[in-house]
């Protein structure tokens, strides 16, 4: 054997077998195998997106500049009923695990088992609270038992497949509990509330899983075997309070996640880039996004309180798993270069020095080579500032990078990325909605009109979770009175929500539902009463469970104590609270899993025509998938509220009737200055008085092409669901601002097939207007030319701005072009 075949044999071997990593950290990094690294992470929740998406998911997220991916881990998805697991399909944590491993990447497994997360329940198992004694992350022996079987049993899992570090896996960190410091800011001072963070970290660490435990968002009394890190928009001003430990940021929130009463959160790529670069700037060194990934909430139990089915989240990868531009553009080139700086800012001599109020020089030195940050926090001033003999204007809210300390290479408020506008196409393989044959089924709502047995009585009006556990949204209250003659009264019912349906002697009488994130409301409705037994029949519905603050466990829903009663025209009260109440969970609709559409079931269609804004009503159609790899979603528009599925897969509840409010920042927006998600200087918000959500997403893999797919909607609160129509989601216009001179400018159409149509604007004036709506100002000929030439017929093309390109009499300065795609 000579040298050179022993050595290729060597490093076959050496590939082969997945080799053990080292993870250890000091004040300035993680060290991986010796050697200390910068981590750039983005959050990808797997239940929210499909198996199927994952790898597509994951490797746009490493084409992104990242190296790690971090996700929860979703326990009540887990193990849906006590020592019943679920580790299929979009739950099968392994699979997307292996998938982070295969593209070459690291990996956060934040267990929680508390995840917040805008969860059912911050994931906790709605059967958790019904054994005795439990009380929610607090130091008592029933809950910390279920938590430690739990964590041991993810932690195993991953053991098994020789997933963590140590193993030669990808997970190079792990997380127990999950900002938990607030709950404890709440408690004041809770003897239970510290002996349960204490006992956290003592059972994490028994685990042996041999890479470091983090807890987020815990500053004060954090164990000593942990390491704490920060959530939030902004991190560069934290730091660890021990000293020994890097400075982690757990959460950076790309967006905001969306309530069906709200309109739609944008953080700019400017600010974004901004609070990263900031981060880096003070000693950070390991960053992840929440979200890079938002997805969908697919399933009755995903979605937490009052959450929208997209959560979208306004991340660097949209709902759908497109490409966010300029978002994700913007931050991938903060990533190439943050990384190609790596060594000099985990090892290097740092000296911040203050230029006057709100500019702050950081200089790192290591090797002779030395990199520069420039900051300007004034949120309202342009700043010019002189290092080493060179000027360098600085955009107010933003941060130039040097990395040799003499050239700007990246200002987080300049972005050479394009813009890229999704749009909907209509779906050109199916029929129009119209001639979509629809059939129908009511949904027997009689039995709990009458006298049917239900499944327990009791003389008290009984809260919503305890006694459905979770295990449907519905729940059935029903109770009868004797009456003399006809009379006329208002029925009140006070609810802790989410939402409510009355019917008095089989007649729906009223429905109401929380506003406003308050989800105590009361029911108010005109009945009327008969002579003999009259029946009241309350239906209370929840729009997923609290996922947050302390003791959520006991925050109530449903009827809960009421009071429920009438009050006639004359004063006469009568009260129902303590009558006898009888009990159903479900509707008979979901005991007989109409969703699955098994042969047998009567579905109606007198030649196509069917009731419309009926309540209470199954939808049945057949579609055509679209042709194509492009997302598909179906628009909703028309229907009211209830629960789609497609194929027999949930594509999670909808509720298009729900208006977004108007809110003051639907109509300001400016990157400059800190981003908020509550209160007063909310800004960048769209979607202002439309629908919450009219959009649903159909991932590719509940599709049958070539075959007839089934769509099925549950409408409960009536409406028309002949307009349903299926669209692929695809980039339309594109668009690049604030060209300089000598810059190389890219367009794309994403792919797929798609080209470009047509460049319709070239301009060097003041652009007026938004990406696909520019009104040009001065249109410069020569750019349009080079434009057209090199991109109409492409699905991607460069052009480099010239000199050539400067217009007769136009005001010098920036480019900005749009183009169609089509
Ligand atoms: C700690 O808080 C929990 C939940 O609010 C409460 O049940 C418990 O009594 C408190 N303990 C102390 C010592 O205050
Ligand atoms: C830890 O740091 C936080 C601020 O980051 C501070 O409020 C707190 O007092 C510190 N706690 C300790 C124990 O040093
Ligand atoms: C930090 O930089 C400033 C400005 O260049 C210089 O005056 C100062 O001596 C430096 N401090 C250290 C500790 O290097
Ligand atoms: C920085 O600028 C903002 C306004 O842009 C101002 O409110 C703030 O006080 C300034 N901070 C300091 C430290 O001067
Ligand atoms: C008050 O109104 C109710 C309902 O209309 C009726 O049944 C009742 O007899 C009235 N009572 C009196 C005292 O008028
Ligand atoms: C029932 O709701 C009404 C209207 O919100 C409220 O005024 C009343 O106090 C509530 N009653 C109880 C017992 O909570
Ligand atoms: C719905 O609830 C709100 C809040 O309690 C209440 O103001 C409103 O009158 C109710 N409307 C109906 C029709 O019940
Ligand atoms: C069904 O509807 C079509 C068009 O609306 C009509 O031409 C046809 O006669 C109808 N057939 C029956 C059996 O009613
Ligand atoms: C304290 C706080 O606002 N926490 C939120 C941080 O963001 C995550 C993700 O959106 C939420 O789950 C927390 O509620």
């Amino acid at each position: 054997m000579t040298a050179l075949q022993f050595l290729l044999l060597a490093l076959v071997a050496v590939t082969q077998v997945a080799s053990a990593t080292t993870v250890t950290y000091n004040d300035r990094a993680l060290v991986i195998d010796g050697q200390r690294r910068i981590i750039l992470s983005g959050s990808i929740h797997y239940p929210r997106s499909t198996p199927q998406m994952w790898p597509d998911l994951i490797n746009k997220a490493k084409e992104g500049g990242l190296n790690t991916i971090e996700t929860y881990v979703f326990w009540n998805g887990h193990e849906p009923r006590r020592r019943q697991y679920n580790f299929e399909g979009s739950y099968d944590i392994i699979r997307f695990f292996k998938e982070i491993q295969n593209a070459g990447m690291h990996a956060i497994l934040r267990i929680g088992p508390y995840i917040c997360g805008e969860w059912n329940y911050g994931g906790l198992p709605a059967w958790l609270r019904d054994i005795p004694g439990m009380q929610f992350r607090l130091h008592n022996a029933p809950f910390e038992r279920e938590m430690e079987t739990f964590t041991t049993l993810i932690v195993n899992k991953m053991k098994d497949v020789n997933m963590f570090a140590g193993q030669g896996g990808p997970i190079i960190l792990a997380q127990i509990e999950n900002e938990y410091g607030n709950i404890m800011g709440q408690l004041k001072n809770n003897q239970s509330a510290s002996q349960y963070i204490h006992w956290c970290a003592d059972m994490a660490n028994k685990q042996e899983v041999g890479v470091p435990w983090i807890m987020c968002q815990q500053d004060n009394d954090v164990p000593h075997n942990v390491i704490n890190t920060c959530n939030g928009f902004y991190c560069h001003d934290w730091f660890p309070n021990r000293t020994g430990i890097p400075k982690i940021w757990t959460e950076n929130w790309t967006g905001w996640f969306k309530a069906w009463d709200k309109p739609d959160f944008h953080r700019s790529a400017e600010d974004i880039a901004f609070a990263v670069a900031m981060f880096f700037q003070k000693r950070g060194s390991v960053h992840n996004y929440y979200m890079y990934h938002g997805g969908t909430n697919f399933g009755r139990t995903s979605g937490g309180p009052y959450i929208t089915t997209s959560y979208d989240y306004d991340a660097p990868l949209d709902e759908y798993g497109n490409i966010r531009q300029p978002k994700y553009g913007h931050l991938k080139d903060l990533h190439d270069l943050i990384r190609s700086m790596e060594k000099i800012l985990v090892h290097g001599k740092y000296n911040d020095t203050s230029y006057g109020k709100n500019v702050t020089v950081t200089k790192y030195m290591y090797g002779g080579s030395s990199v520069c940050f420039i900051n300007n926090q004034f949120v309202d001033r342009d700043m010019k500032v002189t290092l080493g003999g060179e000027t360098h204007l600085v955009p107010a809210w933003s941060v130039s990078i040097l990395p040799n300390c003499k050239t700007v290479a990246y200002n987080t408020a300049k972005i050479k990325t394009q813009t890229s506008v999704m749009v909907k196409k209509a779906n050109s393989v199916e029929k129009e909605p119209e001639t979509m044959r629809w059939s129908w089924m009511p949904e027997n709502l009689k039995p709990f009109m009458t006298d049917h047995r239900g499944s327990f009585r009791q003389s008290q009006l009984l809260e919503q979770i305890a006694t459905s556990t979770d295990q449907s949204d519905y729940l059935w209250y029903r109770t009868s009175l004797e009456h003399k003659g006809e009379g006329s009264y208002t029925l009140y019912v006070n609810t802790s929500g989410h939402e409510m349906y009355a019917f008095v002697n089989g007649r729906l009488v009223g429905q109401n539902h929380s506003a406003d994130g308050a989800f105590v409301f009361q029911l108010q409705s005109p009945v009327k009463l008969h002579s003999g037994k009259n029946y009241v029949s309350l239906l209370s519905g929840t729009v997923g469970l609290k996922n947050y603050g302390p003791s959520f466990e006991l925050v109530p829903a449903g009827i809960a104590g009421g009071p429920v009663k009438l009050v006639g025209t004359n004063g006469t009260a009568i009260d129902l609270t303590k009558s006898s109440w009888s009990y159903k969970s479900g509707l008979a609709g979901e005991l007989r899993q109409i969703h699955l559409d098994k042969p047998g079931y009567k579905w109606q269609s007198h030649n196509g025509t069917i009731p419309v804004n009926r309540p209470f009503t199954w939808y049945k159609t057949t579609f055509e998938a679209p042709a194509g790899e492009e997302a598909v979603v179906v628009d909703l528009l028309g229907l009211n509220k209830g629960v789609a599925w497609v194929n027999g897969n949930s594509l999670g509840r909808y509720w298009p009737s729900y208006t977004a409010a108007e809110m003051p920042g639907c109509h300001v927006c400016d990157y400059r200055g800190k981003f908020i998600a509550e209160g007063d200087g909310i800004r960048c918000l769209t979607g202002c008085g439309e629908p919450a959500q009219r959009f649903y997403h159909v991932p590719r893999s509940f599709l049958r092409a070539g075959e007839p797919n089934t769509l099925i909607l549950f409408e409960e609160a009536g409406g028309d669901p002949t307009r349903a129509a299926f669209h692929t989601v695809a980039v339309g216009p594109v668009c690049v601002a604030a060209v300089e001179l000598g810059d190389d400018v890219t367009l794309s159409c994403g792919g797929h097939g798609r080209v470009v149509a047509s460049v319709d604007v070239a301009s060097f004036g003041v652009a007026r207007g938004s990406c696909g709506a520019y009104k040009g100002g001065c249109e410069s000929k020569a750019a349009l030319k080079a434009f057209t030439d090199a991109c109409v017929g492409r699905e991607s093309c460069t052009v480099k701005y010239t000199a050539a390109f400067a217009g007769a009499g136009c005001q010098s300065g920036a480019l900005t072009v749009q183009a169609t795609c089509s």
